[in-house]
Order: structure tokens, then C-alpha cells, then sequence
């Protein structure tokens, strides 16, 4: 494999080509007419146009992206995650057109990307799974027995897709019917599919997820787990690597129920394996994402592999280099995504310019990212600037030096979710380890970001000060709104 083109942007195209490029891998890039400046295309030895601006006019175009593999050699694709990653129709153009896909097969894609056949496929083995129906609901008064048979509160989810589109808490047998109707209709608009099913609901559970690697000779491992319990609307905003509440024990009944999952699709490549877990430590498979994930970088701090690597190795037909007894966590690992969004206006997109883009450096810190200083975030794509990601030998240490590294990052011109990710790190639940995906609803109000500002009680004084100088000397208001950012970022940087 001496080409390979990234079928991506932002920060996670630049990420796949840094580990290419190591490999002595050439890269191409694909992008997007509002992308024509951005970090991935400049990175790439080379660049290819695929339409406008508009996702569906670009980076989702399989025809095009498989049309700039031909024009410039490359043998394989990476498709990162979004866009096209767990497209099995892709996946089965890839394979057609000669070429390869850093992925898993179209079968794969297919079987996981329905909660419903996935949870059929994982029954073969021993899995636990939440009580409910094994097919999707065609009968209303049937399910209503169910329900009662399982126990209220249930939820209905839809078979189809995800991030909590077409799920439902019902708490009564007499919500059920409206509730269904309501789960039905949404998931028929956002999947086209408004197939539901049933599952008993696990009120307050830790989200916990396991990394697995699998070649094309059968073997899989898997690298321990991730918590993504912090989360705002399925959106996730922390992640980390070790959860703080697993035992050894359950990490490897985890893990071994992972690579069940896996095997059951006779899984090839980078997959995550979801699961709940309850307040009595009891474990649920949810469903399987057949991609690399955003928060892959804690799984690669803690193991000291790197995904991208062991991923392209695995599409080279190549065997995994080693056994689950060799694979150990070491240390603990943080990531904090930041959002061009506005934690103090209800995590409202902001869009703009980033003025000031000045990144945290140091031990144990990693940025991936996708952008530099003066660069504008364009409006089509998700709003994730970066992910940053610390590293320490303990979950305090990963903690403490997450805090310091949010208080290194400044970015003006578009308002981020910095002070909401610092907001998480003080916060006594969340440093004991004692929260479950409740805590941004249940701890987080805005006015919080402004008592956790230490310097505000300063800037406000400066401000005053400033604003009696204004009325006597007629100071521009640009000036004085750059005096207080640096006054501020040099307090920050040098105390
Ligand atoms: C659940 C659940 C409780 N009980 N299933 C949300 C998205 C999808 N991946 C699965 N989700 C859930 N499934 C049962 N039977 C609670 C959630 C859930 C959740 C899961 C993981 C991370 C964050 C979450 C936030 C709300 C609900």
C-alpha cells in the first residue's frame, strides 16, 4: 500500500494522514469548495476537489471520492469516522471498484448498523442484553404485553441509527401507544426506517464502550475500555480510559463479551463494542460502531498503540502483532471535546473566526485539531474544533493536568465549551468518579461557568477602571475588549 486517500476533514483527515505519513504512506486529500485553505488539504501530498460546500454535494459523494482514487493512484481508502465510514453501500462500491476500504465488510456494516440484527447476531454467544422484544414492534397491543411483561419504566428505540433520534422513556402502560407513535415518526424522518423495539430502562447507567482490533487471519483483541458517560444530549463531551468503576474482573468479562460481539460478525479492523452498565455493576451490550471513534486517542494513551497504524496493518492483510495477554493499560487518559458552541446560551452553535488560536503544549498533552490561528469555521460541518487530550499516571494526575492545559488553550472570536470542560473537571461528583450519564442535566447550569471564573472578579474591576478611562479619554472599544483578553491570557499563562 504506497497511497492511501482520506475520505474526511478537520482534525481527524489530518490524524490519519500524521500515522500514513510515519508509515511512509503517500496521502491524498478530498475536500469540499469551503475547504479549499483548511489544515488536511495543505498536509496531503495531494488534493483532489469533490464539489461544494454542502456535505451531500461532497464528502458524501462515494462516486466522486472512488473517481479520485483513479485519478491519483491511491490503492485504499480511509473513510475516519461520519460522512461515509459506516456506509455499506460505499463499502460494497470500494470493493467493486478494486479498491480497499480501511474498514470492516459491507457485512459487518450491515449487521451493526441495525441495533436489532445486532443484538440477533450476538446471541449466539453468551452476551447479556436488556430484556425486551428481539423483533421490531408490529403489533401495538402485543407490544403493550411485553411492556408489562419487562416492566415499566421501558424504552422504545429505534432499530435504525442513532444518538437517541426515536427513543423514547415510557413510564405507563397508558403512555405506551402515543409514546410508540411518537418513536415511530421520528425515526421514519430521520432513518426512513420506523422500525422500534422494546428494552426494559436502565434509569442511570454509566456509558462504558471497548476498543477491539480484528485482522483478516480471525484473530481479535480488544484494549480495555472507555467512559463516555458525560455527555449533553447524546452529544458526548468527556471521555476517558480506564472508567473509574470497573473492577478487574468485570474489564474482563467486558472484554471478553467484546470480542464475542466482534466474532459474531467475524469482525475486521477497528470497532467499538457499547454497553451500559447499572448501579450494580451489570453490563448490557447495547450495539457496535464500526468505525474509528472520536475519543480513539485515550484507548491509544493508555495501550501505546496507534489506531490508525494497527488499522492500515490490518488492511494490508497483515496479522495483529500481538496477544490479549500482552496488551496492559497503563496510566489514565483524559479528552475533552471543544465545540465552537456556547455553554452559558443553551450550547448554542457559534460560528466565526478564530482570533486567537493559541494551543496548550507540555507533558502528557495532546491536541488533535484542525485548525490555526485566523482561520474561519466554516457552518457545514460539525462544530467540533478539537479534542484535547491529557495523559497521566493516576486519573488525578489526568484531571489536574486536563485543568491546567484548558487554562494554556485561548481562543477569542468564537465562544467554546473550554469553560464547560474545566466546569467538569473541579466538579467533586465527577473527580470521585460517582456520576452516571445524569451529570451535565443534573449539575450544570450556566451561571456556574461564571462563579468558576476565578478572574472575574479582577476583570470586572479592570473593565470598571476601563470604562472610567473611556469617559475621559475615548478609548475605541475594540482596544479595550483586547486589553482585557490579554491582560487576562498573560495572568493565565505566567502565575
Ligand atoms: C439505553 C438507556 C437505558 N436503558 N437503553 C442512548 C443512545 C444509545 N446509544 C443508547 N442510549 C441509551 N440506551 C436502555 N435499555 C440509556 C441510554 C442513554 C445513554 C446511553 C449512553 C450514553 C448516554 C446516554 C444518555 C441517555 C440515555
Amino acid at each position: 500500500m504506497k497511497k492511501i486517500l482520506i475520505a474526511n476533514r478537520g482534525e481527524i483527515a489530518l490524524r490519519i494522514m500524521r500515522s500514513a505519513r510515519e508509515m511512509g504512506i503517500k496521502t491524498v486529500a478530498v475536500y469540499s469548495e469551503a475547504d479549499r485553505e483548511a489544515l488536511h488539504v495543505r498536509y496531503a501530498d495531494e488534493a483532489i476537489c469533490i464539489g461544494p460546500a454542502a456535505s451531500s454535494q461532497s464528502y458524501l459523494l462515494g462516486e466522486k471520492i472512488v473517481e479520485a482514487c483513479k485519478i491519483t493512484g491511491a490503492e485504499a481508502i480511509h473513510p475516519g469516522y461520519g460522512f461515509l465510514s459506516e456506509n455499506a453501500a460505499f463499502a460494497r462500491l470500494v470493493e467493486a471498484s478494486g479498491l480497499i476500504l480501511i474498514g470492516p465488510t459491507p457485512e459487518a456494516m450491515e449487521i451493526m448498523g441495525n441495533k436489532l440484527s445486532a443484538k440477533a447476531a450476538a446471541l449466539k454467544y453468551q452476551i447479556p442484553m436488556v430484556p425486551g422484544t428481539e423483533e421490531a414492534i408490529t403489533d401495538v397491543n402485543e407490544a403493550k404485553l411485553r411492556a408489562v411483561e419487562v416492566g415499566f419504566p421501558i424504552l422504545i428505540k429505534a432499530a435504525a441509527g442513532g444518538g437517541g433520534k426515536g427513543m423514547r422513556v415510557v413510564e405507563q402502560v397508558s403512555d405506551f401507544e402515543e409514546q410508540m407513535q411518537l418513536a415511530v415518526s421520528e425515526a421514519t424522518s430521520a432513518f426512513g426506517d420506523g422500525s422500534v423495539f422494546i428494552e426494559r430502562y436502565v434509569s442511570s447507567p454509566r456509558h462504558i464502550e471497548i476498543q477491539v482490533l480484528g485482522d483478516t487471519h480471525g484473530n481479535i483483541v480488544h484494549l480495555f475500555e472507555r467512559d463516555c458517560s458525560v455527555q449533553r444530549r447524546h452529544q458526548k463531551v468527556v471521555e476517558e480510559a480506564p472508567s473509574s468503576v470497573l473492577t478487574e474482573e468485570i474489564r474482563a468479562k467486558m472484554g471478553k463479551c467484546a470480542v464475542d460481539v466482534a466474532r459474531s460478525v467475524n469482525y475486521v479492523g477497528a470497532g467499538t463494542v457499547e454497553f451500559i452498565l447499572d448501579e450494580n455493576l451489570d453490563f448490557f451490550f447495547l450495539e457496535m460502531n464500526t468505525r474509528l471513534q472520536v475519543e480513539h486517542p485515550v484507548t491509544e494513551m493508555i495501550t501505546g498503540l496507534d489506531l490508525v497504524k494497527e488499522q492500515i496493518k490490518i488492511a494490508r492483510g497483515e496479522k495483529l502483532s500481538y496477544r490479549q495477554e500482552d496488551l496492559h493499560i497503563n496510566g489514565h487518559a483524559m479528552e475533552l471535546r471543544v465545540y465552537a458552541e456556547d455553554p452559558e446560551n443553551n450550547f448554542l452553535p457559534d460560528i466565526g473566526v478564530l482570533e486567537t488560536y493559541k494551543t496548550p503544549k507540555g507533558n502528557g498533552v495532546r491536541v488533535d485539531d484542525g485548525f490555526e490561528q485566523g482561520m474561519e469555521i466554516p457552518i457545514y460541518y460539525d462544530p467540533m474544533i478539537a479534542k484535547l487530550i491529557t495523559y497521566g499516571k493516576t486519573r488525578e494526575e489526568a484531571m489536574d493536568r486536563m485543568i491546567r492545559a484548558i487554562d494554556e488553550y485561548h481562543i477569542t472570536g468564537i465562544k467554546t465549551t473550554l469553560a464547560f470542560g474545566k466546569f467538569v473537571m473541579q466538579h467533586e461528583a465527577f473527580r470521585s468518579g460517582n456520576f452516571n450519564t445524569h451529570f451535565v442535566s443534573k449539575y450544570f447550569n450556566p451561571e456556574r461557568l461564571k462563579e468558576e471564573d476565578p478572574d472575574e472578579a479582577l476583570i470586572a474591576a479592570l473593565a470598571g477602571a476601563m470604562f472610567y478611562k473611556k469617559t475621559t479619554a475615548q478609548v475605541n472599544e475594540t482596544h479595550q475588549a483586547e486589553q482585557v483578553s490579554n491582560w487576562k491570557r498573560n495572568r493565565t499563562n505566567y502565575n
